[in-house]
């Protein structure tokens, strides 16, 4: 999360460079992933800088998230080291998870990021349990799920915002409507794609936003925020936005073109940049300068994580249980190289 609010001039600068970010550690590992050098699925964030860097704008140290298969944007965004993230897409020992997560498991408890999670719709359960936590432990923070509109249709999502409500819980449920559920367009699933009815049903504030504007986002989850921390419960925000790459990282699978090209015309980092140099709130030279200083921090830490080493066998069983499984002494003893 970025340190100051978008409200002041430091703050918007700081949220631009922030998306920035986001998108060009996406287009690395767009590249690894198609050099081979990433193992297994990734799921692409480029398009939707907004709907993270404006959500998490509002967010203190002891507010947490939850994030979906779809998490870089999120981790990057609440300020996890993009080495150790290249590292744990890489499947190596320097990852967030050891290198045992990969793209969809990216956690880091102590940063706020209760983890990314290849389970759709997982994470409104999740931000509602540790809702439960704040409530009871009552340090005025609140938890912050990111889930897509392919989520909205899940049992556990419903369940969750109801015991939400129910409960007065400090939780921002939060729908990136980027239209798509993999190639599946929102219009085919549901009758009714104005998201923002259903807080009616649960009888909480619900809000649709521009997911393309930063400042937009940041203002609808300020005052859900506001809501939660005065104890009125949990709200909906709606983010309207889109993603330009495929589902998934080398799937055949592209957009309609059409879309595609209405939603790059309005996209995020353009039209904020365009408006800080309008508002002389910012020069070329400086945007420039911001793009050098977050290539050459990219540049490193692929580079560390490309020369860190892969996770022993051994380690396979540790961090996955809390407390030891009954077996899992006994794997452990059992297990060498040769018999993975
Ligand atoms: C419970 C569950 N059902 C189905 C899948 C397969 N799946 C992975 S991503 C995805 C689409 C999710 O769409 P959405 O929630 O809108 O997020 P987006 O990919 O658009 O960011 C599906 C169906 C899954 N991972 N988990």
């Amino acid at each position: 999360m970025i340190d100051s609010p978008l409200e002041t001039e430091d703050g918007r600068v700081a949220a631009l460079e922030s998306m920035v970010k986001l998108r060009r550690f996406e287009e690395r590992t767009s590249n690894l992933f198609a050099d081979g050098e990433i193992p297994g699925f990734v799921h692409l964030y480029i398009g939707q800088e907004a709907v993270a860097v404006g959500a998490t704008s509002t967010l203190d140290s002891n507010d947490h998230i939850t994030s979906t298969h779809r998490g870089h944007g999120h981790c990057v965004a609440m300020g996890l080291d993009p080495s150790r993230m290249f590292a744990e897409l890489m499947a190596k020992d320097d990852g967030f998870c050891r290198g045992k997560g990969g793209s969809m498991h990216i956690a880091d408890v102590n940063a706020g990021m209760l983890g990314a999670n290849g389970v759709v719709g997982s994470g409104a359960p999740i931000a509602t349990g540790a809702g439960v936590t704040k409530k009871l432990a009552g340090d005025d923070s609140v938890a912050l799920a990111f889930y897509g509109e392919g989520a909205v249709s899940e049992g556990q999502v419903h369940e969750a915002i109801t015991l939400g409500a129910a409960w007065d819980l400090p939780v921002i449920y939060l729908v990136e409507k980027n239209n798509y559920a993999e190639g599946m367009p929102a219009e085919r699933i549901f009758r009714n794609t104005d998201f923002e009815d259903f807080g009616d049903a649960y009888g909480i504030p619900a809000e649709t936003v521009d997911g393309m504007d930063v400042v937009d986002v940041y203002e609808a989850v300020s005052d859900a925020k506001q809501r939660a921390l005065e104890g009125e419960g949990p709200s909906i925000v709606v983010a309207e936005t889109f993603r330009y790459n495929p589902h998934s990282e080398g799937l055949d699978m592209p957009l309609p073109e059409e879309e595609l090209e209405y939603w790059k015309d309005r996209d995020a980092i353009e039209t904020f940049k365009d408006e800080l140099i309008e508002q002389g709130e910012l020069t070329a030279e400086q945007f420039e300068e911001i793009e050098d200083r977050i290539e050459a921090e990219l540049d490193e830490a692929v580079e560390r994580a490309r020369n860190g080493e892969p996770p022993e066998p051994e380690q396979a069983y540790e961090d996955v249980f809390t407390e030891p499984a009954p077996d899992i002494e006994y794997h452990r003893a059992n297990l060498g190289r040769d018999q993975l």
